[in-house]
């Protein structure tokens, strides 16, 4: 049985897996970054690759013993270029923060400028947040959108700011944003300025990766980082793409956009890390196998469509979501405008029902980080395990009623318990 063993040598961590597996079972997780990973996926991050040190890369490894590692790392390699269309991956990034960090080390001295999008807007921290130690290495510059009722980017902005700062990397990416990028007019202003255009997918890597949103690649962009277990389903890891020439990662090259996959290699490791983590590395390449399987297209679908309902539902029962909408798999909704409540009131309500959403802040948020002025959510998650349109309906009513009734404990306790029915219909993959 599983965790059997580990019942028996550590039974408090024992218990707190088995209470954690209960949590997800009997709750519903709408935070848009996180999602189910299969038992296959499982299986590969807890298998004996997690014994093995393997500094280097395939067939350029400092230690013995890599007949294994070296096929394992190249076959995920392999997979990562065929779902995203590129002529190099690296996989060994620990996550998307590392990665994030490994590229601007490739490319940029310090001081060098890079223009990223607002947190506030939906940018990331490692997008050049002054609190993250990159900003004092180097200069970000932040563009927002110039539409809130659209979501459009405000392009002409991210142009002067182009012109003016001279970046040597024009980013593209988000964590809290839910409309599709003009990728090409990001890929001619980086051109026009002689910088590297690099999109941060880590949010809808799995929606690429599906063909069913834009990929940066068709439109010029030389680096796309990712983290693999969003969207895309894959443990806990980064992921660096890049077109360019594949060279040695063990010779220095110069500083050209052709020899970025070397350069990237190079700043992955030596520059960052050590030894890569060879069982996260098994469990990307067995996500990425099941991403290349053509019912990964439908999954993918599903969450659009699952994500466009609940959006739709929201707005029909008078939630402002910022953007009025979605085309993507998040929304976030303006919970002062629509419940005159902060989002983390409005998500530890939701915690009472057993649905899982993050606080987050909308654009220009005059409140703090910890009272922000929204909530994030959406439908990766509950889409894995099965749920469709007319869950999402329900979905939406529930969380309207709840945070309408959030001081009538017996409603509560009712919603709650209608959330537990409907998440046991539904079980996550690992319990099947
Ligand atoms: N923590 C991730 C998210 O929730 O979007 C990004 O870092």
């Amino acid at each position: 049985m599983k965790y059997d063993e580990l019942k028996k040598s550590d039974p408090p961590i024992a218990d707190l897996i088995e209470k954690e597996i209960k949590r997800q079972q009997h709750g519903m997780e709408l935070i848009p970054s996180e999602n189910y990973v299969s038992q296959a996926v499982l299986d590969a991050l807890g298998s004996e690759f997690t014994n093995k040190y393997s500094e280097g890369y395939p067939n350029r490894r400092y230690y013995g013993g890599q007949e294994f590692t070296d096929q394992v790392e190249s076959i995920a390699i392999e997979r990562a270029k065929k779902l995203f269309g590129c002529a190099h991956a690296n996989v060994q990034p620990l996550s998307g923060a590392p990665a994030n960090i490994a590229v601007y080390s490739a490319w940029l001295n310090p001081g060098d400028t890079v223009i990223g999008m607002d947190l506030s807007h939906g940018g990331h921290l490692t997008h050049g947040h002054p609190v993250t130690y990159m900003a004092k290495i180097y200069n970000f510059v932040r563009y927002k959108i110039k539409n809130l009722e659209t979501g459009e980017i405000d392009y002409d902005q991210l142009r002067d700011l182009a012109l003016k700062h001279k970046p040597k990397i024009i980013l593209a990416g988000f964590s809290a944003y839910p409309r599709e990028y003009d990728y090409a007019k990001f890929a001619a202003i980086a051109q026009e300025v002689g910088a590297v255009a690099m999109a941060d997918i880590a949010h809808i890597a799995g929606l690429i990766a599906a063909g069913e949103l834009k990929n940066p690649f068709d439109y010029g962009f030389q680096i796309v980082t990712t983290t693999t277990h969003k969207t895309l389903r894959g443990p806990r890891g980064g992921m660096i793409l890049t077109q360019g020439k594949v060279g040695n990662p063990l010779k220095e090259v110069e500083k050209t956009m052709e020899n970025l996959p070397t350069l990237i290699d190079r700043a992955v490791f030596p520059g960052f890390q050590g030894g890569p983590h060879m069982n996260n590395i098994a469990a990307k390449a067995v996500a990425f196998g099941e991403a290349l399987n053509p019912n990964f297209k439908d999954y993918a679908k599903q969450i659009l469509k699952n994500a466009k309902t609940l959006s739709e539902k929201l707005m029909s029962l008078g939630c402002k979501l910022v953007t009025n909408g979605t085309d993507n798999h998040l929304m976030l909704i303006d919970t002062v405008t629509s419940f005159g409540l902060t989002g983390d009131i409005v998500e530890k309500t939701l915690d009472q029902i057993n649905i899982t959403l993050n606080k987050n802040a909308i654009p220009d948020d005059q409140n703090a980080y910890y009272t922000p002025s929204g909530v994030r959510l959406g439908t990766p998650a509950i889409t894995t395990r099965g749920m469709q349109e007319q869950e999402m309906e329900q979905i939406a009513n529930w969380i309207v009623e709840a945070v309408k009734n959030r001081e009538n404990e017996n409603k509560i306790e009712e919603i709650r318990q209608a959330v537990q029915e409907l998440c046991l219909k539904f079980p996550i993959p690992s319990s099947k």
